[in-house]
């Protein structure tokens, strides 16, 4: 049979479900290849429909009968799903159909991870399952018998009933298929308990394979934290008996909010001192969150299509960075989401795979998983916030919660919520939704008789399929410094509606220096004159954590363009303000550790062709490493003491505070090993007691030239643990010169331990490569080809993480004409593949474009 062609789909044409689903009741008989879904589903006709059309989804489904009202019938099957005729009032639909686990390598509906199974219903996997109607505004209570002589068989909601060779599950919260969840193994499970603040007693278990049991407790306190937090701060409780966690090693993405039954992939759950880093633990706190703050936003309320997406990820998305900053620093939280979305958001924007927060069309929802959805879409909840307030915040939060729960919603329900609870009109703000792109915010300055104005234009460039954008509401937070360092005007949100404003501020005795864009409150680029004497004085005055950092790293990236472009000399203005930021012991050691980082190079790349300059990627990472080496000569008295003095001699804790000291005194290392050719960082990598102290030492080793024995060593004592090997491979890679990364990778891709089928290890390697632009971008191409090479092997086996892989060549028209065309060619070579999957076909169109 040959697939259908791929269809766009578009916002503007959704139509509620002609049939609304009551109950299910699904049966299980598991096994690897000849797996029996047996299916009991209540139907009754939308009054609300416009069609009477039945219609369940279901793919690579065998169907031995269906039956309606006990009556067997003879579905019409296609390749998407079936139609059948069915009575005009409630009727139960029963079918059997059979499903081989073991041969799913897409890791989407049911499917066999290292002997366990379990299942990935996101975005449409539930029709790989059995035939359904499977749309987020479809929602029902499930049911769901195991049957299986695995010892641990897990589904959602509430256990209601285990015996020899089964279980049975209620969950009583209807919901869509896409959070449908079955796992079964041979598992070890981290329980404890939460007494909710109603008084609900809440058994919680953390499922592992046998070997990982030693790696939850973190997890396990990570969730007891979120669910505290959710009651506190958005008087959220848990809603079922019992809520489970099982880790996964082979997952196409970070985790899964399934009712009562998250799915992790094990490199976000689990985690010890010794085999996890400072940066793993974050993030694993991080995701816990995510998923569990999902039990409300995404579950409860859930979303009406999947245009809606950014509903219930942008939200969650904001609420765990919330989260994140409570239990963290938060400013230092907001720089690392910030880089975070400049690096990936940002450049997504800027190129041809930009799209709105809210897409209007998509031929396979699984491409819109993307940061934009996710991180843009949290950064507009910030600006909301922003613009209403805290109070009024919460109290649109309120009502969204009383309004919708049960209902699958959409960002006009959202708005409205804000715009009954406050009154504001937000349509102008809804184009933050509608028009991809990121604004460029410009600004000049006048000052006359006491009185400041600042003028602002904004501008969005076009993207595909939107030529005009029209101006939005920027909430633009300023502070006033006066020239003596003082704050004279402090933080005011400026309310920018219009293409070009002007905001005035009275009084001031002298022209003030501005403090512009504070703590990000707009995911825009401004684009302003600044000397590098008045981003030093922001660097060593402004009261904004964020601006603070910003000016450093604005100081940083003209120095290094400067180098790049003009061949000039390294700024020994830049490394002076630097060295004071370093050696203030007053600053939070996290923040100046953020301080001594340097702008992707990547973000050089973009801000040459921002200047009208075609980068050169291995000129880039020349200027990177002369500016490091300068950092190093001149903080050469300062570095060694920075290293002693933040040495942690408690025992490890992942906390802010320790991993703080030590991310300065690693970036200290950094700097040393390129003064003493890797001797501290030897004698760090072999007291290392913890992952943090010990890649870090590896990662100066092999920038150094000798990491040979360490990299051996490394393998030697961690081959055992698939985890920590995932760094073991990407950070040769990492650490590579770039005329040496492309061999380093195809030399990883031949070990023994490289896996395709494994998301994590292809990730670990060749998204280490993309993620490496001197060597990606090599100008011999043999990185792209590398790519390619794989790209093609994967797709057939997993269409969902090969398409995404295929962002790496999203920037292709930055650079020079031999690097398009070698580029090109690759993506066509792509495209020329036979039988080339829906979700990998959408991405190169839309990159090649
Ligand atoms: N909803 C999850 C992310 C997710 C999306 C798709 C997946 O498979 C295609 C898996 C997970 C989250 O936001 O955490
Ligand atoms: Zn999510």
């Amino acid at each position: 049979m040959k697939d259908a062609a791929p269809q766009t789909i578009f916002l503007k044409d959704y139509t509620p479900p002609a049939y609304l689903v009551d109950s299910v009741h699904l049966t299980f008989r598991l096994s690897p290849e000849h797996t029996r879904v047996i299916s009991r589903i209540a139907f009754r006709p939308n009054p609300d429909a416009q069609s009477k059309d039945f219609f369940l989804h279901g793919e690579n489904l065998r169907l031995f009968w269906a039956k309606i009202d006990g009556q067997e019938v003879e579905p019409e099957q296609s390749l998407e799903g079936l139609t059948c005729a069915v009575p005009d009032a409630p009727f139960t639909w029963e079918a059997e159909v059979e499903i081989s686990p073991i041969s799913n390598t897409a890791l989407e509906g049911l499917y066999i991870s290292g002997g366990m199974y379990c299942t990935q219903c996101e975005a449409e996997g539930f029709r790989k399952i059995t035939y359904y109607p499977d749309r987020p505004d479809v929602m029902a209570t499930f049911t769901v018998r195991i049957e299986s002589d695995l010892p641990v068989l897990l589904s959602n909601g509430n256990p209601v009933a285990e015996g020899e060779g089964f279980a049975e599950w209620h969950d009583p919260w209807p919901k869509p298929a896409y959070l449908f969840a079955l796992v079964a193994g041979d598992l070890i499970n981290h329980p404890d308990r939460f007494t909710t603040k109603s008084g609900k007693e809440v058994e919680l278990n953390i499922y592992v394979r046998p070997g990982d049991e030693d790696k939850c407790a973190f997890g396990m306190e990570a969730l007891k934290k979120s669910m505290k937090w959710d009651e506190d701060v958005y008087g959220r409780e848990y809603d079922l008996d019992i809520f489970n966690i099982v880790a996964v090693d082979d997952f196409n993405m970070g985790a899964m909010e399934n009712k009562g039954l998250n799915v992790f992939n094990s490199s976000c759950v689990l985690a010890s001192p010794e085999t996890s880093t400072d940066a793993n633990f974050e993030r694993i706190e991080a995701i816990i969150a995510h998923e569990y703050f999902h039990n409300w936003t995404g579950n409860r309320i859930t979303c009406r299509d999947w245009f809606q997406l950014c509903l219930k990820e942008g939200l969650t998305v904001y609420r765990d960075s919330q989260f994140t900053s409570d239990m963290r620093s938060a400013p230092v939280k907001r720089i690392e989401d910030v880089i975070a979305l400049r690096g990936r958001q940002f450049r997504e924007d800027n190129g041809p795979l930009a799209h709105p927060v809210r897409p209007a069309s998509f031929v396979e929802i699984n491409n819109f998983y993307t940061a934009t959805v996710y991180e843009k879409g949290a950064e507009l909840i910030g600006m909301l916030k922003t613009l209403v307030g805290d109070a009024d915040y919460a109290k649109a939060l309120d009502l969204y919660f009383d309004r919708h729960d049960g209902d699958a919603a959409t960002i006009e329900d959202w708005l409205k919520v804000f715009e009954d609870t406050t009154g504001r009109d937000l349509s102008q703000f809804k184009r933050w939704y509608e028009q991809a792109g990121t604004p460029r915010l410009s600004v000049s300055e006048a000052y006359e008789d006491g009185t400041y104005t600042l003028t602002f234009k904004q501008d969005t460039p076009p993207t595909p399929g939107q030529d005009q954008k029209d101006p939005r509401v920027i909430p633009i937070a300023v502070g006033l410094l006066n020239p003596n360092g003082d704050e004279v005007v402090p933080t005011t949100i400026l309310e920018m509606t219009e293409a070009e404003q002007s905001f005035r501020f009275e009084g001031l005795a002298a022209k003030p220096v501005p403090s512009i864009l504070r703590d990000f409150s707009a995911p825009v680029i401004l684009q302003r004159e600044v000397s590098d004497s008045e981003r030093a004085f922001l660097l060593a005055h402004d009261t904004d954590p964020f601006n603070k950092w910003e000016a450093g790293r604005a100081l940083a990236r003209s120095g290094l363009i400067a180098m790049i472009r003009d061949g000039a000399a390294p700024d020994t203005g830049y490394l002076d303000a630097l060295q004071a930021v370093v050696r203030d012991d007053t600053l939070d050691p996290a923040f100046r550790a953020l301080a001594m980082g340097l702008p992707s190079q990547d973000d050089l790349a973009q801000t040459l062709v921002d200047l009208g300059e075609t980068p050169d990627p291995k000129a880039i990472w020349q200027a990177v490493e002369v500016l490091k080496q300068e950092m190093a000569q001149h903080m050469q008295d300062l570095l060694p003491r920075i290293y002693a003095q933040y040495q942690v001699d408690d025992a490890y804790r992942p906390d802010a505070d320790q991993s703080g000291a030590r991310a300065l005194a690693n970036a200290a290392l950094a700097l040393i090993s390129r003064m003493d050719g890797g001797v501290q960082a030897q004698a760090q990598y072999d007291a290392a007691d913890n992952m943090t102290q010990q890649l870090a030492a590896l990662g100066c080793l092999i920038a150094a030239g000798k990491g040979d024995a360490a990299v051996q060593a490394f393998y030697q004592q961690w081959k055992h643990d698939r985890l920590v090997i995932d760094k073991w491979f990407s950070l040769q890679i990492m650490q590579a010169d770039p005329d040496r990364a492309v061999d380093t990778a195809r030399a990883l891709t031949g070990h023994p331990d490289f896996a395709m089928k494994n998301p994590n290890r292809f990730r670990a390697t060749l998204g280490a490569l993309a993620g490496h632009p001197a060597g990606f971008h090599h100008a011999s191409g043999a990185g792209y080809a590398l790519l390619t090479d794989w790209l093609l092997k994967l797709d057939p086996v997993n269409p969902q993480t090969t398409a995404r892989m295929c962002s790496a060549f999203e920037t292709w028209k930055r650079y020079d004409r031999a690097r398009q065309a070698m580029i090109l060619a690759q993506l066509d070579r792509i495209l020329a593949q036979q039988g080339l999957s829906r979700d990998t076909t959408e991405m190169v169109t839309r990159i090649r474009n």
